[in-house]
């Protein structure tokens, strides 16, 4: 990474009417909001925050690993391909009865979303699949927004999946289709937007976001953020992940990402995209509780709770519980803002 952004270049706030939904910013524009100076662009994060969002009020997400490691891919940042030795221990399709003994348990949390990922380059169809379309179905009626990342899905598995009652399916750009190339050879950035149309034209929530940390500049994250938020729909939530740096991985030795990048790039997020979800995501493992308050200042509202990501160790539980009452945080509730016909018929 080069130098820390010193937002040197504020950006022109009287020619941006903030509370707009627009989906067609300029490269210019992102860009100068991004090097805006970080009190500012927080305060500016914040302020959209509140006019879109009910204030402290935080999506918690559980994640589970349905299916783990041995993955043929080669995303250079990732623990589960194959070609990296990281230790991991591969793991088939999780039966039903676990699944959803974890979904309860997270609900029992206060969880309201559970999403499911797998490691694969893409969904195949038969056997594997029908018993995610029922592991789907199975969440769904316990109430929780489900979600599931399984690499790439055509249009057909999209519709499966959205009548099973999926709500959101993770699928992440991670950065800039120029820095795309260097951390991945066996995928392009062109199938990533491919699936994302497949997941939007079935009427499921996008989710789709980065990673921090990989060794990308600002201009890669300035060009993600353009991506993202002149997608044909804002994504209904937007994860922000620090890179976490295994061993074992090409990014094993990546130092960690500062905290204001993470402020920096959520409140950039958060102004861009304001009715999205800004997931403060992988690497709060790391973070103070100072640290976490500053990226909920800037306009983050969702995190991902439970001691395990999807193959690495998150926060304690009691920990979480212990920010969310010192910093007066609220868990949001299942389905707010859904519309009718997005809230699965089983789901109660
Ligand atoms: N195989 C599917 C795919 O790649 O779409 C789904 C699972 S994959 C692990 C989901 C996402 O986790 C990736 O797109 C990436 O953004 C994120 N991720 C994976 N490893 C990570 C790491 N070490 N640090 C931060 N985020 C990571
Ligand atoms: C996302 O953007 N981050 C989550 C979720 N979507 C699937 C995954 C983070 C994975 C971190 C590394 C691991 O635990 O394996
Ligand atoms: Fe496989 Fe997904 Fe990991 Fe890439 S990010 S190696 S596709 S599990």
């Amino acid at each position: 990474m080069e130098e820390p952004c010193l937002g040197r270049t504020p950006a022109k706030w009287h020619y941006i009417v903030m509370s707009d939904i627009r989906t067609d910013w300029t490269r210019n524009e992102v860009h100068s909001l991004y090097h805006t100076p970080l009190m500012e662009l927080i305060f500016q994060g914040a302020r959209v925050h509140r006019e879109h969002h009910e204030t402290g009020e935080v999506q918690v997400c559980t994640l589970l690993s349905i299916k783990t490691g041995a993955c043929p891919e080669d995303c250079a940042y990732c623990p589960q391909s194959a070609r990296y030795n990281t230790g991991l221990e591969t793991e088939p399709l999780l039966a039903t009865d676990e699944v959803l003994a974890a979904a309860r348990s997270a609900k029992e949390s206060g969880s309201t979303r559970f999403c499911m990922g797998a490691a694969w380059r893409c969904a195949k169809d038969g056997k594997e699949f029908d018993h995610v379309l029922d592991l789907v179905r199975g969440v769904a009626d316990l109430g929780l927004e489900v979600c599931c990342t399984l690499g790439m899905l055509t249009d057909e598995q999209a519709r499966k999946l959205k009548d099973a009652g999926l709500y959101a399916y993770n699928h992440n750009l991670d950065s800039s289709e120029a820095f795309y190339d260097r951390i991945i050879s066996t995928r392009t950035y062109e199938d990533r937007l491919e699936t994302l149309g497949h997941v939007r034209d079935n009427d499921i929530s996008v989710c789709c976001g980065g990673i921090l940390g990989m060794g990308e500049t600002h201009d890669d994250r300035v060009d993600l953020l353009h991506t993202l938020a002149t997608q044909p729909e804002h994504p209904e939530s937007v994860p922000v992940n620090a890179l976490i740096a295994v061993k074992g991985t090409p990014l094993g030795d990546q130092p960690k990402v500062p905290s204001w990048d993470m402020a920096r790039m959520i409140a950039t997020a958060r102004i861009l995209m304001p009715r999205a979800m800004v997931r403060l995501s992988a690497g709060r493992v790391e973070m103070t509780l100072e640290q976490q308050a500053l990226c909920f200042m800037a306009g983050a509202n969702s995190i991902f709770m439970g001691d395990k990501l999807l193959t690495t160790g998150n926060n304690e539980l009691d920990d979480d519980r212990r920010m969310f009452e010192v910093l007066g945080l609220k868990p949001r509730p299942a389905y707010k803002n859904a519309s009718a016909h997005q809230i699965p018929v089983g789901a109660s």
